[in-house]
């Protein structure tokens, strides 16, 4: 039998490339798509990966409110467990974020197994009942509404098609010892989440649930089991909530873990939690999104405008408090330090965050947020009465504002005020560094037009007494002025240059097979890509993330004895909407395992989402996550992970959010660095930053267009990237599928050829997200026009992924045509020859 791969799916940005038989018809075939638990021993690696991550699973977990109930003692063995994620536990969102795991325990298996008796068996299984037929009821509507005209388009635009929670009005106990509410809640690529009851709000079931049980019973936690915010205004009366967050293979684990005191709270959150109206950023209308808000997003926006928050950016407790003592203070160049000591107060162990941020001056020429966070660091874990000593460090010229009208990064002159603090709501000022007069940091040019509007403003009312704040004076030539060179010229490869047009194009079209939508991808099942096959030298294989190492848990070998993944492109959720009738059409999009086949496996590990990383403020962890992917890799021979993603949670709905970390770059930048620095200690492993830029948010991402101003772009949206490209020179970087004001970012020659290239002196791959044929035809009303394969090379982006033969003869005939220049053609084919190079031994 022969197997042909089929591709031509239209969104998402990895793991599309799946093959199936060509007679997929076949009644023999068996449908394999829920992994069953296997019989494999686990490897050790397995076992080391999951104790080391395990060790910081408290870290990432964010403690909102406590009174003291917990944890419980050891007596303490009877309890009352309610709500939609006892069962239904969520361990990461989904979409090419998520990954297929050994095995996955929810919260009540791990608490019985415990030798806790959970007394609400009769309540989750009725909790079960009214679930299953309320999503019953929710795919019997979608299938109702089902287009079967553009069947494959409707299937696309439901890719993680998430119900919201339903109301399941069952009775509870009102009175008791010890109860726990776990609410859940998830998204995913391709879809954002609503602003409804069962996803940003509570339903009301479940707001009267978890009054009930608070008022009644005498110890009772809150536990959101969710990727992102909910609403949770009106819930005073609830005395402890905890932040679970989706930690992976053991989120369950570390609940109870938490909830018996083995483990300890220890995060922050890294993105506010309000009320939604108040949060700010909007989401758009229907053909663009406009950033009116320009960099006053998340808590700049919050601590600007003096709008109040339930839980603010860098709050979170344990369940042991602290004392801060503000040591010292000194300014050396434009580098300033601060030295401070911790000490636990309480009675139980536990970790702290101490956070720095920076007060700009703010003027009628540049106005600027009221505060961002220029550093952090975490102290070692402190039993009761012990200390430790943190110092932070940053450098002015780092947080230099972007000024549009001189086209330059500046430090405008007055008072810097630099605050110590353990969360945005809670810093005093520590030192104040007068700038005597204007500093040019950087000289660049503006790289986007106009987007048509101005950014909006806000100022805080908030005042600060500075009389006893040490003040400094910096020297003004501490800084000097980086000028860029926009024609800085670049090697090509001699290789490169002596091959025919037809070999070069192939560099810079993934790894195209001879279908009009086709791609190959041979060597890992499950992988999302590869580059160029050239000669005889191995290919760079590429494989998704950032939920751990997105390849397949379970594939067989076909008769060519090439390895074949058993899962398809789509989770249940998104097959289960396609209507009997409808399904021989759409065959394809099932996966078909031929029967007798034997069953291998690859076991990765999978890692907190993204989000929950950075809530543990902990760059150690990054590095060791980092480190767990490298060696991953390393096992499976995977080159570039298509991650860490640093988008920026602009608005809480982003159904992606959970691949992101936080609403703050500078955050984002340094546990992307770390991270990749973990990868990179690996030989031959690297990664891939996604997805540049603004790509904030799912519906419809590769029509909108997010409309915003140079200095939003540059001080929020690239800002995370510049640090980490500064500091590990990453081995790729994607881009997004968005437009910017107007311009699909693929083909963006300011944010590509000028900021990457030319500004940062990025040398290294950047690849598109996975482009597949005509976009337009799943998406008949758009305002913008489709992508231009060769004008993507023409921006300076090296290769189109996962390729195909389509794209091939629309670079081939625009080489020949002169529409794409053999300058730019080679500079990218180098750039990938230089990598395949790189990679053989
Ligand atoms: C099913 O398979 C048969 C033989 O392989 C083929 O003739 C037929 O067209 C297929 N039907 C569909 C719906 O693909
Ligand atoms: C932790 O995760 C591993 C892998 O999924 C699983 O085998 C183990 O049972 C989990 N431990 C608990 C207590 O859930
Ligand atoms: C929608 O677009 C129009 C102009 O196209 C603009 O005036 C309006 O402010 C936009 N609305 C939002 C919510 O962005
Ligand atoms: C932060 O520090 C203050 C003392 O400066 C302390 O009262 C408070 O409990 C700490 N934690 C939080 C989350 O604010
Ligand atoms: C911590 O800092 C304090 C104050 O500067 C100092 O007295 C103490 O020796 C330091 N402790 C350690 C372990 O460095
Ligand atoms: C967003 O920018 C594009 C391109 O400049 C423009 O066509 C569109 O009208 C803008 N949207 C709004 C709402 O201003
Ligand atoms: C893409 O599809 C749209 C809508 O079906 C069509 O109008 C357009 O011509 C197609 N473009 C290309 C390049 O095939
Ligand atoms: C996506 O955009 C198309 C027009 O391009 C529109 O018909 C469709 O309703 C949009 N989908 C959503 C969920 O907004
Ligand atoms: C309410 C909710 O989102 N529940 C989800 C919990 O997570 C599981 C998978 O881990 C989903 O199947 C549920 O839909
Ligand atoms: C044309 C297009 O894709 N428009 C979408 C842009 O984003 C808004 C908000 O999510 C959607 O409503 C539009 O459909």
């Amino acid at each position: 039998m022969k197997f042909i791969n089929i591709c031509l799916l239209s969104i998402l940005n990895a793991y599309l490339v799946f093959s199936l038989p060509a007679n997929n018809n076949d009644t023999s075939s068996v449908e394999i798509i829920n992994e069953e638990p296997t019989e494999d021993p686990i490897n050790d690696y397995e076992i080391e990966h999951l104790n080391t991550i395990d060790e910081h699973l408290g870290e990432c977990t964010v403690l909102l409110r406590k009174n003291g109930a917990f944890p419980l003692s050891s007596e303490e063995k009877e309890i009352y467990l309610y709500g939609n994620g006892i069962r239904k536990t969520v361990k990461g969102g989904l979409g090419s974020g998520d990954i297929s795991i050994r095995s996955f325990e929810n919260i009540e298996t791990v608490f019985n197994k415990n030798g806790f008796k959970v007394l609400t068996s009769d309540y989750l299984d009725a909790y079960d009942e009214c679930y299953d037929k309320a999503y019953k009821e929710y795919i019997k509507k979608l299938q109702s509404e089902f287009d079967y005209d553009n069947g494959y388009g409707y299937v696309i635009n439901h890719f993680s098609v998430v119900m919201n929670e339903p109301e399941c009005d069952l009775p509870v106990e009102e009175k008791g010892d010890v109860a726990i509410y776990v609410l859940s809640r998830n998204s995913g690529e391709g879809i954002d989440r609503n602003v409804e009851k069962g996803d940003v709000y509570l339903t009301d079931t479940e707001r009267k649930t978890i009054l009930t049980l608070a008022r009644g019973f005498k110890k009772f936690l809150l536990v959101l089991n969710t990727s992102g915010p909910v609403d949770l205004s009106g819930l005073n009366e609830v005395k402890n909530i905890l932040v679970l967050s989706q930690l992976g293979g053991n989120t369950s684990k570390t609940l109870v873990d938490l909830v018996t005191g083995k483990k300890y709270p220890s995060g922050k959150l890294a993105t506010t939690w309000a009320k939604y109206d108040d949060y700010f950023a909007n989401f758009g209308n229907v053909t663009d999104t406009d950033y009116v808000e320009g960099v006053y997003v998340g808590y700049r926006y919050f601590d600007s405008a003096d709008v109040k928050v339930l839980f603010p950016f860098g709050y979170g407790l344990g369940y042991t408090d602290f004392s801060i003592k503000y040591n010292r203070v000194g300014l050396i160049g434009d580098k300033v330090r601060v030295d401070a000591t911790v000490k636990n107060i309480g009675k139980y162990n536990g970790k702290e965050v101490l956070e720095l941020y920076l007060s700009k001056p703010s003027t009628k020429y540049l106005d600027e947020p009221y505060q961002e966070l220029v550093n952090f660091a975490k102290t070692k874990e402190l039993k009761p009465g012990k200390k430790d000593n943190l110092t932070l460090e940053f450098k002015l010229s780092d947080f230099a504002s972007y000024d549009s009208k001189s086209q330059s990064y500046i430090l405008q002159a007055g008072s810097y005020i630099v605050r110590i603090g353990n969360s945005s709501r809670n810093t005093v000022p520590c030192a104040v560094i007068e700038v005597p007069s204007k500093i040019i940091v950087k000289k660049v040019k503006n790289q986007l037009t106009n987007p048509g509007f101005e950014d909006k403003i806000f100022h805080s009312k908030k005042r600060d007494n500075l009389r006893r704040v040490k003040r400094f004076r910096l020297h003004m030539n501490s800084i000097k002025t980086e000028v860029v060179d926009y024609e800085k010229p670049f090697e090509i490869d001699e290789t490169i240059k002596s091959l025919t047009d037809e070999e070069k194009v192939k560099f810079v079209i993934g790894a195209h097979s001879p279908e009009p939508y086709g791609s190959y991808v041979y060597s890992v099942p499950g992988a999302s890509g590869e580059f160029y096959k050239f000669g005889d030298l191995k290919p760079v294989v590429l494989s998704d993330g950032p939920a751990g190492l997105g390849i397949s848990r379970d594939y067989y070998l076909d008769e060519d004895g090439n390895p074949q993944s058993t899962k398809g492109v789509f989770g249940q959720s998104t097959l289960d909407i396609i209507p009997d009738d409808a399904r021989p059409a759409l065959e394809f999009l099932f996966p078909h395992v031929p029967e007798g086949v034997k069953l291998l496996h690859q076991y990765t590990t999978a890692i907190p989402i993204a989000t929950a990383q950075a809530q543990t403020w902990n760059v150690e962890f990054a590095k060791k996550i980092g480190d767990i992917i490298g060696s991953e890799m390393t096992i499976f021979n995977i080159n570039l992970w298509l991650a860490p993603a640093l988008n920026i949670h602009r608005s809480i709905l982003n159904g992606r959010n959970f691949e992101y970390y936080s609403e703050d770059p500078y955050i984002s930048g340094i546990m992307a660095t770390y991270v990749a620095k973990g990868v990179q200690s690996h030989k031959n492993r690297d990664v891939t930053l996604k997805h540049y830029v603004a790509n904030n948010k799912e519906t419809n991402r590769s029509f909108n267009s997010s409309n915003m101003s140079e200095r939003a772009f540059r001080e929020i949206y690239l800002k995370g990237y510049e640090m980490i490209i500064k500091n590990t020179n990453p081995g790729a970087i994607m881009s997004s599928y968005n437009l910017i004001n107007g311009v699909h970012v693929n083909h963006h020659k300011g944010v590509i050829a000028n900021v990457l290239r030319k500004e940062l002196n990025y040398n290294n791959i950047v690849m598109t997200d996975w482009l597949f044929g005509n976009m337009s035809a799943n998406d008949p009303v758009h305002k913008y026009p489709e992508y231009v394969p060769y004008e993507i090379i023409k921006s300076s982006v090296d290769v189109i992924m996962p390729g195909s033969k389509d794209f091939y003869d629309n670079v081939l005939e625009a080489v020949k045509e002169n529409k794409l220049s053999m300058e730019d053609l080679e500079a990218s084919a180098t750039r990938i020859y230089n990598l395949i190079k790189k990679i053989q031994n």
